[in-house]
């Protein structure tokens, strides 16, 4: 067996001045290799890939709502809003303009920049997307950058929210392609596929990440990154979430993953998308404030910032205010210093 020492990967030698040159197409193997180096290596490819590409001072404000909960018939194993699973959570309707328009004025008045919209439904139907586009609209009027996940979109679904204004869609893959069958029986892994090339097609950003720490091996977490860097071209937006564990979900009682395995895939999606906003998604309640630094450190530089996600907890403003105070980062839009950070088919990181 190898160790960590003989891994195919040079350790770092190269000026800060020489953009790394990152491959056509990733493979699980090399994204392996960036997991398996030492951990101070991995974190100083990462700064440096984070330092050519963004201000690492500045970290994004997302802020979630969940604007129809529950009662959704998909299986996800992680998910406190599936009908079948005895979660408490509630199932409610579609929120009302009213009430979305009250949610991202007072996200907007405590610093979000971004707002976004979660539905727990399979697919939304024809009325529904009408209904979301009403959402969007009111939402932009505000001045914020609008987001949604509704699950699949059906041809033309994607098109009605970008002209109602929406400026991303966020659709997971959620995990490897291998580990998926583990996680979700009644989607599989082409349809997640489907729905990310609509949205690409209809001009919308792409949003899309997944979930660590759900029973997976690390080679499974390289598939998945592998997976999200061959996006072509990759994600705007990567959220990458640490499973956030509720009773009454097959994976509540999973067993914890170390911590520096979660900075690590944060290092690592990074180094494989450097001009993706990587996320800091679901889990920091539970992780503390000197993993969440770690996490900064190794490239993270947008979280969802509000007392809930979707029907869990998330720090609360107070406590977020405080720690970007104490480790000196400021809220707002990071923006790529080469190119466009939006545009992430820039030349170091485009496919063949
Ligand atoms: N129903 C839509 C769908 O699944 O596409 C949109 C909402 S769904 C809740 C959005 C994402 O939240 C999921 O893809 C998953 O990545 C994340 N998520 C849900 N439950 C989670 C949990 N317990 N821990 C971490 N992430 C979770
Ligand atoms: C994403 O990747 N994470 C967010 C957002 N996209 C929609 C959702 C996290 C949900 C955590 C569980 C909950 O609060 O229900
Ligand atoms: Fe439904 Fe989305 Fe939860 Fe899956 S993740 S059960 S599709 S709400």
């Amino acid at each position: 067996m190898s160790t960590v020492f003989e891994q195919p990967v040079a350790m770092h030698r190269r000026q800060p001045s020489e953009p790394a040159a990152a491959p056509a197409r990733w493979t699980v193997a090399a994204v392996q290799a960036l997991f398996d180096l030492p951990f101070p290596e991995l974190l100083h490819r990462a700064q440096t890939v984070h330092r050519e590409n963004f201000d690492p001072t500045m970290v994004e404000f997302a802020t979630l709502l969940s604007i129809k909960t529950g009662g959704c018939p998909e299986d996800c194993g992680y998910c406190p809003q599936a009908a079948r699973y005895h979660t408490g959570v509630e199932a409610s309707k579609l929120m009302e303009p009213a009430e979305v328009l009250e949610a991202a004025q007072r996200a907007r008045d405590a610093g979000a920049t971004r707002f976004c919209m979660g539905a727990a439904w399979r697919a939304p139907k024809d009325r529904d997307i009408e209904k979301v586009a009403e959402l969007v609209r009111t939402v932009k009027a505000l001045g914020l950058e609008t987001c949604a996940t509704l699950g699949m979109l059906e041809e033309g679904h994607a098109q009605a929210l970008r002209d109602a204004g929406l400026d991303y869609y966020n659709h997971n893959l959620d995990s490897a392609p291998d580990f998926y069958g583990h996680i979700i029986t009644t989607r599989d892994y082409q349809d997640r596929l489907d729905t990310l090339a609509r949205v690409r097609d209809a001009g919308v950003k792409v949003c899309c990440g997944g979930i660590v720490g759900m029973g997976e091996s690390r080679l499974q977490r390289a598939g998945l990154v592998a997976q999200l860097a061959n996006l072509d071209p990759y994600p705007e937006s990567v959220p990458i979430n640490h499973l956030v564990r509720v009773q009454g979900t097959p994976l509540a009682d999973q067993e914890p993953l170390d911590p520096f395995e979660f900075v690590r895939t944060v290092a690592v999606a990074r180094i494989t998308m450097p001009q993706a906003r990587v996320r800091l998604s679901a889990g920091r309640q539970q992780m503390g404030d000197a993993v969440q630094a770690l996490c900064f450190l190794a490239g993270a530089n947008s979280i969802f910032f509000g007392e809930k996600l979707l029907t869990t907890g998330n720090p609360d403003t107070q406590a977020d205010l405080q720690l970007m105070a104490r480790l000196g980062l400021r809220q707002g839009q990071p923006a790529a210093i080469r190119g466009d950070a939006t545009s992430p088919a820039a030349p170091h990181c485009a496919k063949p």
